[in-house]
């Protein structure tokens, strides 16, 4: 068990990890995520401590009436445990939604197999590439032309669902300039897994520079994105074995 240990740490991170965050949304999580895992951990200790003193037939255990079994096992031990469990992911999860308006809104369509982008003043890029500014939330209102997607940056915040004729607004936040992978999160086809996308955040005044530059060169669609190769780094593991597929989709 323990020299299982390294080798399932090592699955905290990387480029696809919820557990490696790079935001304030992806942290409150992770934090959920360890949250719920320490309290399955207590709560499969303290069975365990229950199940060894009745393996040993403990006086303890044998002075036990069948009813102080059901209200101890039943009530006294899940319920602070579950209570603990839910108020952590209520709290946790409330401060996940998009409260309010975001300084930016983008618009994100998920199509076979690819992610389109629309910025404000009808910027639309296609390139697989999402540009946010660091530091700041911005709000996605994702949708869908053909299937059920789910759009997700695990390093940035939480998935949503891109569903056809309906539009779900998801807020996510970097707190540094970087390169973040996201994926389509719901099985949609054969090209479900090559169905990744890159997220490029900037310092304010570089996001803004972009924005200028892409507004002069409309439509965008048919021309490169400025910032293509910029940092670039391959797309993550899962992609393995798949060919990238770069536009067009179908
Ligand atoms: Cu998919």
């Amino acid at each position: 068990m323990l020299g299982a240990t390294p080798l399932l740490l090592a699955g905290c991170s990387g480029e696809l990890s919820a557990l490696d965050p790079a935001g304030p949304r992806a942290a409150n999580l992770a934090l959920l995520w360890w949250v719920m895992f320490w309290g399955s951990v207590v709560l499969f200790a303290l069975v365990m401590v229950l199940f060894g003193l009745a393996y040993l037939r403990s006086n303890l255990i044998a002075r036990l009436t069948p009813a102080q079994w059901i209200v101890g096992g039943g009530l006294v031990l899940p319920v602070p445990v579950l209570v603990l469990l839910t108020g952590a992911a209520l709290v946790l999860g409330e401060q996940l939604l998009p409260h309010g308006q975001a300084p930016l809104r983008i618009g994100v369509e998920a199509q076979r197999w690819n992610w389109t982008f629309t910025y404000p003043d009808g910027i639309v890029l296609d390139d697989q590439t999402l540009h946010i500014p660091a530091g700041q939330p911005v709000d996605l209102a994702v949708s869908a032309a053909d299937v059920i997607h789910s759009f997700w940056v695990p390093r940035l915040g939480g998935k949503i669902d891109a569903i056809p004729g309906h539009i779900n607004v998801i807020r996510l936040q970097a707190d540094r300039p970087g390169i973040y992978w996201g994926q389509c999160a719901e099985y949609c086809g054969e090209g479900h897994d090559i169905m990744q996308f890159r997220v490029e955040a900037h310092e304010p005044d570089a996001f803004a520079d972009i924005l200028a530059r892409l507004r002069d060169q409309r439509p965008a669609s048919a021309q490169p994105s400025p910032l293509r190769g910029e940092g670039a780094t391959e797309p993550p593991a899962p992609l393995k074995g798949a060919n990238r597929r770069s536009g067009g989709g179908q």
